[in-house]
């Protein structure tokens, strides 16, 4: 079986490496090196051109190296085959540091210390205890639901929202549209981490932050199609949220002439919040495809119809 590997920010050559020690006799072919393309049966891929994927005849099944999967989907000639997320625990250890140390950065204030020193003022703030800084995480998948936990597991107090109802201890856990608002009203850092989907696009407006307590703050690790960048800039310009961390942007890469790069209430991070490695990552694809030769039912497979 031969594999079409495309990504232009992951490490073709050790995913093959990976792969390959673990089906010895897989091919993996790395773009724009295609072969034959009748014989390639999966490809591995992120963000790939429009058309690349229509034009493998024999395909049976794409793997998406990232969790979400919208671009993919967003791609009207995306073949009919099953298409799969990344499921790997690299991508769920390294979100939950990155979302640790961006509580804690809002939660020690290290925001207000930055204004303070721009005016060359020593002031101290005392510092609190972490319970006092509630966090409320905006999806509680496959990603979320462990992060939340690793929130709650460092003193934070964390509650959680999701479409269908979750269960996690010590996380308070609200669902659907009809509990979103008493969810955001006690929250001191919302985290959105929710699939970029009809339902959820443009989820982070004027009317959601109104929700939030005065002087909350945002931190976005979802899709930049979620926020809407107006409302954002409006909200913190009137002082109504506290500052916004960014990781992803409506266009990535963001333009130089941008104004969130210059906003002092904006920090920006270049989608590197959650990233999957491929020597965690080949050990799912791997097992996906020896599934897929067998005829067994894949992991982490896409409800198209939902857009997750
Ligand atoms: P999953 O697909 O496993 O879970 C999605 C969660 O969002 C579920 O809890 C789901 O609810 C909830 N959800 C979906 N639609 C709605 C809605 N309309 N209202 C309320 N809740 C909703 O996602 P992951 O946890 O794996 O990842 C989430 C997203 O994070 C990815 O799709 C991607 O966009 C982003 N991401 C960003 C990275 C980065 O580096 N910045 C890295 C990795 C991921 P339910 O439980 O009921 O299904
Ligand atoms: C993503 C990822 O979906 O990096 O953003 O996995």
């Amino acid at each position: 079986m031969a594999l079409l590997f495309y990504s232009e920010v992951d490490d073709g050559e050790a995913w093959r490496r990976e792969l390959m020690r673990r089906l010895p006799g897989l091919e993996v072919r790395l773009w724009p090196d295609l072969g034959d393309p009748k014989g390639i049966e999966a490809a591995l891929v992120w963000r790939p051109p429009r058309g690349l994927l229509a034009s493998l005849p024999a395909l049976k099944a794409v793997f998406s190296l990232g969790a979400g999967v919208d671009d993919l989907l967003a791609d009207p000639t995306l073949p009919d085959v099953p298409l799969c997320r990344m499921v790997d625990p690299s991508l769920v250890a390294t979100m939950g540091d990155f979302l640790l140390a961006v509580a804690l950065y809002y939660h020690r204030e290290f925001d207000r210390y930055a204004e303070l020193q721009r005016a060359c003022r020593w002031q101290t703030r005392l510092p609190r205890p972490l319970a006092e800084t509630r966090v409320g995480v905006m999806g509680l998948g496959e990603i979320g639901a462990p992060v939340a936990e690793r929130l709650r597991d460092a003193g934070f107090t964390v509650r959680g929202w999701s479409r269908t109802r979750r269960s996690l201890a010590g996380v308070a856990c609200f669902a659907g549209a009809t509990e979103r608002d008493a969810f955001l009203a006690e929250v001191d850092v919302l985290v959105c981490l929710l699939p970029l989907t009809p339902e959820t696009r443009g989820v982070l407006d004027a009317e959601l932050f109104a929700r939030l307590p005065a002087g909350a703050a945002l931190v976005h690790v979802g899709r930049g199609g979620h926020l809407v960048e107006e409302d954002l800039l409006d909200a913190l310009d009137r002082g109504h949220l506290r500052g916004a961390w960014l990781d992803t942007v409506p266009f990535e890469p963001l333009d130089a002439d941008h104004p969130f790069w210059r906003h002092p209430r904006i920090r920006i991070t270049p989608h590197v919040a959650g990233y999957g490695l491929p020597e965690t990552g080949a050990a799912f694809v791997a097992d996906n495809l020896q599934r897929l030769r067998d005829g067994r039912p894949l992991r982490g497979l896409v409800d198209r119809a939902r857009g997750y």
